[in-house]
């Protein structure tokens, strides 16, 4: 059994007055949590094998803090574990351009994953667990443990309450991911009052439901011993992730422990001074660290962890003597580089190859990678045949003992979990090993999981999105299935592309593009529907993001379309010249990519003095940044069949053709200027 000293109970009482002193200097924050949950944090990150001074290393235990608005308790940690986050920071603490942000923010050395809105941490913290147990199982061999980490999580009720964490958790235990820990802060406290009002489940059953091992500790205010050995029982459980409920006091030692108040407001001035006083702190100091905490955790962990890192170093070097092939592919994996040449296997189309479904031409796209790119991993929320993620080779990630597949699988069926997807594959990202990674659903249910698709923009996760079943062209599943808003919403998202390729040179472009990005997720939408192979596309001029697909000499419109409309807008260019108009046809597949480029080469795709008109089968919203004038779809879809859809609502050439007259018509004689010139 693990034994603690005083010391132990000085480190854990400093843990809770660094975190009580950041909220109060900030007149900020969430003191509650990071109180009760001292201990807990204390005994986890003593033991926990990481390096501060090398933050990245690969065969660190993660920690992740699920109930994110507990960061006061994170920081103090990352200091006290040497971090580059010093007594300075904490005291800026929730202020702007600071190190310590109001919740913790990926970028931050030694956070693992951006956490705050309830869920997604403990979620994110399954696709970490994935991502280690894929690597162990690709590059370990008898000796040879590179990969043999924890991902360790604190949560909260409200974590719990968040659907996404049922999502995720019931994978993980169909996984049996037995290398993810979680501690549960069981304090009976959210911002309403005590959970009797909205949530009195048993958690430790449903979580024993999922296929969990469950473990209680008593006392997680004080009870250090307790924590420790249940925690040392959850790491020999190899086959089954586990979940500690902590029975703790929201605020432990504040006047008002035990009630919603300590949840997120500062302590009054007495309280502090009380608390500090009840700990042998003089009641007047503040941001104090007795010289043998910094001294415990160098001895137990700092020191250790960087002992670990060089011993690590060396397996590496002795592992590359025996594994060459296997040592040089983790190596370039962990230097963020992508196989020398990967993008020569991209598929390229001539106009005369025969009109296929972008779903379709996805699923060649993978095919074709898929063996030369090992760090490609995914799988689809239970839409595998209709959204033709699943090469033909792949092997499914599941728990060797299912005889499903086994760790080393990079296919993953993650069920009808869209939001667990989204939440599980920006932790798979977060990772690290250059993990290149895809969930795939239908566009309209990416929605399902708009929660961690923003926070994978937010925090810089390159994670791509298979949306499939891109437009009222899907047909007879009707208004439900028919995405409309949704382009829309993804496109307002701050960092983050969304590619509607036209043919299959441009879904090509557009997986490269994605598969390139070190910090931005893509949204790929795919047509369920045929869509010819386009003269004048090209990879390369689809990597821009817009070009000019089809061009005449002093163009009378521009018609800028997406995806399966692009060649709707040909044929209406060819309607149109047989009535002496001469028009551009613009292919704009992603816009975040396009307002990117030089604004040079905008404007010579956009240009002024040329009318221009959008079309796209989807919400006009956001098009006038490209486009005097819109033809789209500001309504419900409709069931029937795809073209019939189509045609109800004059997406054909036809129907093209009299609203790109109409737009000529009405700008004749006026100052055309190009929508991207603009005052600012
Ligand atoms: C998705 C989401 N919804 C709402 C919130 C606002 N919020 C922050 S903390 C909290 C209550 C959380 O309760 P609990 O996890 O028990 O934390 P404790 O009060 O015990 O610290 C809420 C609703 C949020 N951060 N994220
Ligand atoms: C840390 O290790 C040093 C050297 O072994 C020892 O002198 C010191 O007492 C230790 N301090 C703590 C707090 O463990
Ligand atoms: C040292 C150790 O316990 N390593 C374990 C890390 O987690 C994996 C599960 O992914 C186990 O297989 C290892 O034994
Ligand atoms: C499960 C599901 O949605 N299946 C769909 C798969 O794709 C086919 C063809 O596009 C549809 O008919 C199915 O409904
Ligand atoms: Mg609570």
């Amino acid at each position: 059994m693990t034994q603690f000293s005083d010391v132990d109970r000085l480190a854990v009482s400093t843990i809770r007055l660094l975190s009580v002193d950041q909220v109060s200097k900030a007149n900020s924050g969430h003191p509650g949590a990071p109180l009760g949950l001292a201990p807990a944090a204390h005994v986890v990150w003593k033991q926990m094998r990481l390096n501060p001074k090398s933050p990245k290393w690969i065969n660190r235990d993660r920690f992740v803090l699920s109930n994110g608005h507990a960061c006061a308790l994170l920081y103090s940690l990352l200091h006290l574990f040497g971090y580059d986050l010093s007594i300075e920071d904490l005291k800026q603490f929730r202020q702007v351009g600071s190190k310590t942000p109001g919740h913790p923010e990926y970028e931050l050395p030694g956070v693992e994953v951006t956490t705050g809105p309830l869920g997604q941490g403990i979620s994110n913290a399954v696709g970490l667990a994935i991502a280690q147990a894929n690597l162990a199982a690709t590059y370990n061999k008898p000796g040879y443990e590179l990969s043999d980490n924890y991902t360790y999580v604190f949560l909260g009720d409200g974590c719990l309450q968040e659907g996404v964490s049922s999502e995720a958790s019931s994978l993980a235990g169909h996984l049996k991911l037995g290398n993810l820990i979680a501690f549960y802060d069981d304090n009976k406290i959210t911002i309403d009052g005590h959970t009797e009002v909205s949530f009195d489940e048993d958690v430790l059953k449903r979580y024993e439901a999922y296929g969990w091992e469950v473990l209680n500790v008593a006392n997680g205010d004080e009870n250090l011993e307790d924590i420790a050995s249940a925690l040392e029982q959850a790491k020999k459980n190899k086959d089954k992730p586990t979940l500690i409920k902590l029975t703790t006091t929201i605020g432990f030692g504040s006047l008002n422990a035990g009630s919603h108040t300590v949840h997120g407001a500062p302590l009054k001035a007495d309280d502090v001074k009380q608390l500090k006083t009840k700990l042998g702190f003089n009641p007047d100091e503040s941001f104090i660290v007795p010289q043998e905490v910094y001294d415990l955790y160098h001895n137990s962990t700092i020191q250790p962890g960087a002992e670990s890192e060089k011993e690590w170093n060396a397996l590496l070097e002795k592992y590359a003597g025996e594994y060459p092939k296997e040592a040089a592919e983790l190596k370039r994996r962990l230097a963020g580089k992508l196989p020398e040449n990967w993008e020569s296997k991209l598929p390229v189309y001539k106009p005369t190859d025969s009109a296929v479904a972008s779903r379709k031409l996805s699923e060649i796209v993978l095919q074709s990678i898929f063996e030369d790119v090992p760090e490609l991993i995914g799988g689809s929320a239970d839409l595998t045949p209709s959204n033709l993620t699943r090469t033909t080779n792949a092997v499914d990630f599941q728990p060797p003992q299912s005889g499903l597949g086994d760790y080393s699988g990079r296919y993953i069926r993650f069920g009808v979990r869209e939001h667990g997807m989204g939440a599980i594959i920006n932790g798979l990202s977060a990772y690290g090993a250059n993990y290149k990674v895809f969930g795939a659903t239908f566009l309209n249910f990416v929605s399902y999981a708009a929660g961690a698709v923003r926070l994978a923009a937010l925090s810089g996760h390159p994670v791509i999105w298979i949306a499939t079943h891109d437009s009222i062209g899907l047909g007879e599943d009707g208004p439900t299935h028919q995405p409309i808003e949704t382009l829309a919403h993804l496109r307002a998202i701050p960092n983050m592309m969304v590619w509607r390729p036209a043919d299959g040179n441009e879904v090509s472009a557009a997986y490269k593009v994605a598969l390139e990005s070190q910090d931005t997720p893509s949204v790929i939408a795919l047509s369920r529907q045929n869509l010819p192979q386009l003269d004048g596309s090209s990879i390369e001029k689809a990597s821009k993001g817009g070009y000019i697909l089809q061009d005449v000499e002093n163009p009378d419109i521009a018609i800028v379309s997406t995806g399966s409309e692009v060649g709707i807008a040909v044929e209406a260019a060819k309607l149109l010249a047989e009535k002496n108009m001469k028009v551009r046809i613009v292919s704009l597949p992603d816009f975040h990519t396009f307002s990117r480029q030089p604004k040079e080469y905008q404007l010579s795709v956009l240009p002024d003095r040329v009318p221009i008109l959008s079309v796209e089968v989807l919400s006009t919203s956001g098009w006038s940044e490209y486009a005097h004038q819109s033809f789209g779809l500001n309504r419900f879809g409709a069931s029937g069949k795809g073209p019939e859809v189509y045609k109800f609502f004059e997406f054909t050439p036809e129907g093209i053709a009299s609203r790109a007259e109409k737009t000529v018509a009405f700008y004749k004689g006026k100052e055309v200027l190009s929508p991207l010139n603009k005052a600012f």
